[in-house]
Protein backbone atom coordinates (compact mmCIF):
# COMPACT_ATOMS: atom_id res chain seq x y z
CA UNK A 1 0.00 0.00 0.00
CA UNK A 2 1.89 3.46 -1.06
CA UNK A 3 1.08 6.59 0.79
CA UNK A 4 -0.81 8.46 -2.05
CA UNK A 5 -0.15 12.22 -1.12
CA UNK A 6 3.52 13.20 -1.96
CA UNK A 7 5.21 14.31 0.82
CA UNK A 8 8.24 15.32 -1.77
CA UNK A 9 5.72 17.60 -4.32
CA UNK A 10 3.83 18.65 -1.08
CA UNK A 11 0.23 19.51 -0.68
CA UNK A 12 -1.98 19.22 -3.43
CA UNK A 13 0.44 16.67 -5.23
CA UNK A 14 0.46 12.70 -5.38
CA UNK A 15 3.11 10.42 -6.53
CA UNK A 16 1.74 7.06 -7.61
CA UNK A 17 4.33 4.60 -8.76
CA UNK A 18 3.83 2.10 -10.92
CA UNK A 19 -0.69 2.67 -11.21
CA UNK A 20 0.03 2.78 -14.94
CA UNK A 21 2.14 -1.02 -15.38
CA UNK A 22 -1.01 -2.57 -15.03
CA UNK A 23 -2.89 -1.69 -18.09
CA UNK A 24 0.05 -0.46 -19.93
CA UNK A 25 -0.36 -2.95 -23.37
CA UNK A 26 -3.65 -1.39 -23.24
CA UNK A 27 -2.21 1.65 -22.85
CA UNK A 28 0.22 2.06 -25.80
CA UNK A 29 -2.06 0.46 -28.27
CA UNK A 30 -4.79 2.96 -27.31
CA UNK A 31 -1.56 5.71 -27.53
CA UNK A 32 -0.48 4.30 -31.32
CA UNK A 33 -4.33 4.45 -32.14
CA UNK A 34 -4.48 7.78 -31.42
CA UNK A 35 -1.11 8.74 -33.22
CA UNK A 36 -1.97 6.56 -36.28
CA UNK A 37 -4.98 9.24 -36.58
CA UNK A 38 -3.52 12.45 -35.22
CA UNK A 39 0.46 11.89 -35.88
CA UNK A 40 2.79 13.65 -33.73
CA UNK A 41 4.39 16.67 -34.72
CA UNK A 42 6.80 18.88 -33.56
CA UNK A 43 4.74 22.32 -33.06
CA UNK A 44 6.67 25.61 -33.07
CA UNK A 45 6.12 28.52 -30.76
CA UNK A 46 5.06 32.04 -31.07
CA UNK A 47 8.78 32.40 -30.57
CA UNK A 48 9.70 30.74 -33.45
CA UNK A 49 11.10 28.01 -31.85
CA UNK A 50 10.45 24.31 -32.91
CA UNK A 51 10.05 22.24 -29.83
CA UNK A 52 11.67 19.19 -28.79
CA UNK A 53 9.24 17.21 -27.87
CA UNK A 54 6.90 16.15 -30.15
CA UNK A 55 3.26 16.12 -29.57
CA UNK A 56 -0.36 15.00 -30.51
CA UNK A 57 -3.83 15.20 -28.31
CA UNK A 58 -6.53 13.24 -28.14
CA UNK A 59 -10.11 14.03 -26.37
CA UNK A 60 -12.39 17.32 -27.06
CA UNK A 61 -9.72 19.67 -27.02
CA UNK A 62 -6.47 19.83 -27.48
CA UNK A 63 -3.01 21.89 -26.02
CA UNK A 64 -1.31 23.73 -29.00
CA UNK A 65 1.03 26.42 -30.13
CA UNK A 66 2.20 28.14 -33.09
CA UNK A 67 3.32 31.86 -34.49
CA UNK A 68 -0.40 32.82 -32.85
CA UNK A 69 0.34 31.76 -29.22
CA UNK A 70 -0.71 28.91 -26.71
CA UNK A 71 -4.63 27.73 -26.56
CA UNK A 72 -6.59 24.78 -26.74
CA UNK A 73 -8.16 23.51 -30.04
CA UNK A 74 -11.25 20.97 -31.24
CA UNK A 75 -9.87 20.69 -34.38
CA UNK A 76 -6.13 19.41 -35.23
CA UNK A 77 -4.75 21.58 -37.25
CA UNK A 78 -2.66 18.94 -38.88
CA UNK A 79 -5.50 17.23 -40.21
CA UNK A 80 -8.62 19.83 -40.21
CA UNK A 81 -10.71 17.52 -38.46
CA UNK A 82 -11.54 16.86 -34.62
CA UNK A 83 -8.52 15.20 -32.57
CA UNK A 84 -9.33 11.52 -31.92
CA UNK A 85 -11.69 10.37 -28.93
CA UNK A 86 -9.95 9.87 -25.45
CA UNK A 87 -9.58 6.16 -25.11
CA UNK A 88 -11.54 4.38 -21.99
CA UNK A 89 -8.66 2.96 -20.90
CA UNK A 90 -7.23 6.40 -20.66
CA UNK A 91 -9.96 8.31 -19.34
CA UNK A 92 -10.14 5.50 -16.56
CA UNK A 93 -6.78 5.65 -15.52
CA UNK A 94 -6.49 9.37 -15.08
CA UNK A 95 -10.02 9.08 -13.26
CA UNK A 96 -8.48 6.68 -11.04
CA UNK A 97 -5.60 8.65 -10.13
CA UNK A 98 -7.22 11.89 -9.07
CA UNK A 99 -9.78 10.03 -7.05
CA UNK A 100 -7.02 8.20 -5.38
CA UNK A 101 -5.03 12.18 -4.92
CA UNK A 102 -8.29 13.21 -3.50
CA UNK A 103 -10.32 14.76 -6.64
CA UNK A 104 -13.14 12.70 -7.38
CA UNK A 105 -14.89 14.68 -9.96
CA UNK A 106 -12.28 14.97 -11.95
CA UNK A 107 -13.52 14.93 -15.90
CA UNK A 108 -10.89 15.95 -18.11
CA UNK A 109 -11.86 16.82 -21.80
CA UNK A 110 -8.10 16.78 -23.27
CA UNK A 111 -5.18 14.57 -23.11
CA UNK A 112 -2.07 16.35 -24.11
CA UNK A 113 0.80 13.49 -25.57
CA UNK A 114 4.23 14.19 -25.73
CA UNK A 115 6.87 12.12 -26.83
CA UNK A 116 10.67 12.47 -26.11
CA UNK A 117 13.15 11.32 -27.83
CA UNK A 118 17.30 11.49 -26.86
CA UNK A 119 17.71 15.22 -26.10
CA UNK A 120 14.56 16.16 -25.98
CA UNK A 121 13.52 18.34 -22.80
CA UNK A 122 10.89 20.56 -21.49
CA UNK A 123 12.59 24.04 -20.36
CA UNK A 124 10.81 25.44 -16.79
CA UNK A 125 7.21 26.98 -17.43
CA UNK A 126 3.71 26.90 -16.02
CA UNK A 127 0.69 24.70 -17.61
CA UNK A 128 -1.97 28.16 -17.28
CA UNK A 129 -3.96 27.77 -20.55
CA UNK A 130 -6.91 25.77 -18.48
CA UNK A 131 -10.02 27.50 -17.71
CA UNK A 132 -9.76 26.69 -14.12
CA UNK A 133 -7.18 26.26 -11.92
CA UNK A 134 -9.00 24.51 -9.16
CA UNK A 135 -8.93 21.61 -11.28
CA UNK A 136 -6.18 19.43 -11.23
CA UNK A 137 -3.71 17.58 -13.86
CA UNK A 138 -2.72 14.05 -13.99
CA UNK A 139 0.34 13.37 -15.95
CA UNK A 140 1.44 9.47 -17.01
CA UNK A 141 4.89 8.71 -17.51
CA UNK A 142 5.31 5.60 -19.90
CA UNK A 143 8.73 4.13 -21.77
CA UNK A 144 11.95 5.69 -20.90
CA UNK A 145 13.32 7.15 -17.19
CA UNK A 146 13.39 10.96 -16.77
CA UNK A 147 14.27 13.72 -14.25
CA UNK A 148 11.40 15.98 -13.61
CA UNK A 149 12.05 18.97 -12.84
CA UNK A 150 9.58 20.73 -9.95
CA UNK A 151 10.23 24.34 -8.44
CA UNK A 152 7.54 27.24 -6.84
CA UNK A 153 5.26 29.71 -8.01
CA UNK A 154 8.31 31.72 -9.44
CA UNK A 155 10.60 30.52 -12.04
CA UNK A 156 13.36 31.81 -9.58
CA UNK A 157 12.69 29.52 -6.83
CA UNK A 158 14.68 26.13 -6.28
CA UNK A 159 14.02 23.45 -7.95
CA UNK A 160 13.99 19.65 -7.22
CA UNK A 161 14.69 17.08 -9.19
CA UNK A 162 12.66 13.39 -9.12
CA UNK A 163 13.45 10.80 -11.23
CA UNK A 164 10.31 9.07 -12.82
CA UNK A 165 9.81 5.78 -14.63
CA UNK A 166 7.63 3.97 -16.56
CA UNK A 167 4.26 3.48 -15.25
CA UNK A 168 4.77 6.62 -12.69
CA UNK A 169 1.41 8.52 -11.98
CA UNK A 170 1.39 12.33 -10.56
CA UNK A 171 -1.20 14.51 -9.55
CA UNK A 172 -0.50 18.20 -9.75
CA UNK A 173 -3.79 20.03 -7.83
CA UNK A 174 -4.20 22.67 -5.28
CA UNK A 175 -1.05 24.81 -4.06
CA UNK A 176 1.11 22.83 -6.66
CA UNK A 177 -0.66 23.20 -9.65
CA UNK A 178 0.71 26.70 -11.33
CA UNK A 179 4.10 25.64 -9.55
CA UNK A 180 7.34 25.58 -12.24
CA UNK A 181 8.07 22.19 -13.85
CA UNK A 182 10.28 20.65 -16.53
CA UNK A 183 12.13 17.68 -18.01
CA UNK A 184 15.49 17.67 -17.96
CA UNK A 185 16.91 16.34 -21.37
CA UNK A 186 16.14 12.61 -22.15
CA UNK A 187 19.33 10.04 -22.32
CA UNK A 188 19.04 8.03 -24.34
CA UNK A 189 17.99 4.48 -24.14
CA UNK A 190 15.77 1.25 -25.27
CA UNK A 191 12.45 0.63 -22.89
CA UNK A 192 10.70 -2.69 -24.10
CA UNK A 193 6.86 -0.87 -23.86
CA UNK A 194 8.65 2.25 -26.22
CA UNK A 195 11.76 1.03 -27.38
CA UNK A 196 13.72 5.18 -27.76
CA UNK A 197 10.98 7.03 -26.31
CA UNK A 198 9.63 8.56 -23.50
CA UNK A 199 5.87 9.22 -23.68
CA UNK A 200 3.93 11.28 -21.12
CA UNK A 201 0.12 11.77 -21.17
CA UNK A 202 -1.19 14.72 -19.49
CA UNK A 203 -5.04 15.30 -18.51
CA UNK A 204 -6.45 18.21 -17.91
CA UNK A 205 -10.03 19.56 -17.81
CA UNK A 206 -8.96 22.45 -19.97
CA UNK A 207 -12.54 23.88 -21.34
C1 LIG B 1 5.94 15.73 -19.01
N1 LIG B 1 4.49 17.62 -19.25
O1 LIG B 1 6.52 14.88 -18.34
C2 LIG B 1 5.26 16.86 -18.28
C3 LIG B 1 4.39 16.29 -17.23
C4 LIG B 1 3.41 19.55 -20.11
C5 LIG B 1 4.32 18.93 -19.13
O2 LIG B 1 4.82 19.59 -18.27
O3 LIG B 1 3.03 20.71 -19.91
O4 LIG B 1 3.03 18.88 -21.08
S1 LIG B 1 3.06 17.36 -16.60
C6 LIG B 1 3.70 18.03 -15.18
C7 LIG B 1 2.96 19.12 -14.44
C8 LIG B 1 1.75 19.61 -14.83
C9 LIG B 1 1.13 20.62 -14.07
C10 LIG B 1 1.74 21.13 -12.93
C11 LIG B 1 2.96 20.60 -12.57
C12 LIG B 1 3.57 19.63 -13.32
N2 LIG B 1 3.61 21.10 -11.45
O5 LIG B 1 3.03 21.84 -10.64
O6 LIG B 1 4.82 20.78 -11.26
O7 LIG B 1 5.90 15.71 -20.25
FE1 LIG C 1 3.66 21.41 -18.09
Amino acid sequence: QQEPLSKELGPGTALLRGLAQDHEALIMEALFAVAAESPFRHMVTPGGFRMSVAMTNCGALGWVTDSKGYRYASMDPETGGPWPAMPKVFMDLAQQAATLAGYPTFIPDACLINRYEPGARLTLHQDKNENDFAEPIVSVSLGLPAVFLFGGLERSDKTIRLPIVHGDVLVWGGPARLCYHGINPLKKGSHPATGGYRFNLTFRKAG
